[in-house]
């Protein structure tokens, strides 16, 4: 049995102020049925992480280095991440494949360094909308799957979150047959890869423009364990229904 993930994505947003936030989802929370993990900026990591330690909200990055310490000015490794106190990191994001280039060997490297120091890694994937239209969505995120996912990996150091790129932060949602169908594929791919008991235990999100008015109808399809949520995480009141959907 998946235990269902609600992980917020605050993206670089929020300041000091916005940890009133985590205040509010930690007293509207207090025995979650899910896990929940918010990933803030890397500035907030550690007043979050004090703020909710032993709590059911969870911390995590946005990103991270490949290498655990060196010259690499502005970087994070894993290792520091994991000793401020995060549990997790969201890898591979299509906006870091986008904004600094990042490939999926460059995300597999992350992920290793991560597994490496013991955070649950959230790999993500995505088509663009040009190639869903060439009817490309299957081969693309094959792809991304197996090139971006570490060996190391297993059902308790690996999430996989399917983002669609054309649905981040637009507001557009695929039909719900069109997640189905990417997150069966995906639950066969991993389960061919790393045989039926690892397969079947990692856990996948769907991410893109989730809100409280879809999430109930996305959770209800087979193989999603939960989501990934930008927008509507950074407020405790838009992402409390969520969690509650779960
Ligand atoms: C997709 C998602 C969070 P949003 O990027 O990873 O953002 O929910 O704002 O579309």
């Amino acid at each position: 049995m998946r235990r269902k993930l609600a992980a917020g994505n605050w993206k670089m947003n929020g300041l000091r102020a916005s940890l009133k936030e985590l205040e509010k989802l930690k007293a509207a929370h207090p025995d979650p049925a899910c896990d929940i993990l918010i990933c803030p900026p890397a500035t907030l990591l550690a007043p979050a992480v004090d703020m909710c330690w032993s709590t059911p909200v969870q911390i995590g990055g946005q990103t991270c280095h490949h290498k655990l310490a060196g010259p690499h000015t502005g970087d994070i490794s894993a290792e520091m991440l994991k000793d401020v106190g995060a549990s997790a990191v969201i890898l591979g994001h299509s906006e870091r494949r986008a904004d600094h280039r990042e490939t999926s060997e460059d995300v597999r490297m992350l992920a290793q360094s991560a597994q490496e120091v013991g955070l649950t890694t959230i790999i993500c994937v995505g088509e663009s909308l040009f190639q869903r239209e060439a009817t490309n969505t299957l081969d693309i995120i094959g792809g991304q799957l197996s090139l971006s996912i570490p060996d190391t990996s297993n059902g308790e150091n690996l999430v996989v979150a399917y983002e669609p790129v054309w649905a981040i932060g637009t507001g557009q949602v695929p039909t719900t047959n069109q997640i189905g169908e990417v997150h069966d594929f995906m639950r066969d791919r991993l389960e061919a890869r790393f045989g039926y008991g690892v397969g079947k235990s990692v856990r996948l999100l769907y991410g893109g423009s989730v809100k409280a008015a879809n999430a109930d109808e996305i959770f209800a399809i087979s193989n999603v364990d939960g989501a990934l949520v930008g927008g509507a995480s950074l407020k405790a009141a838009d992402f409390t229904p969520i969690i509650s959907a779960l």
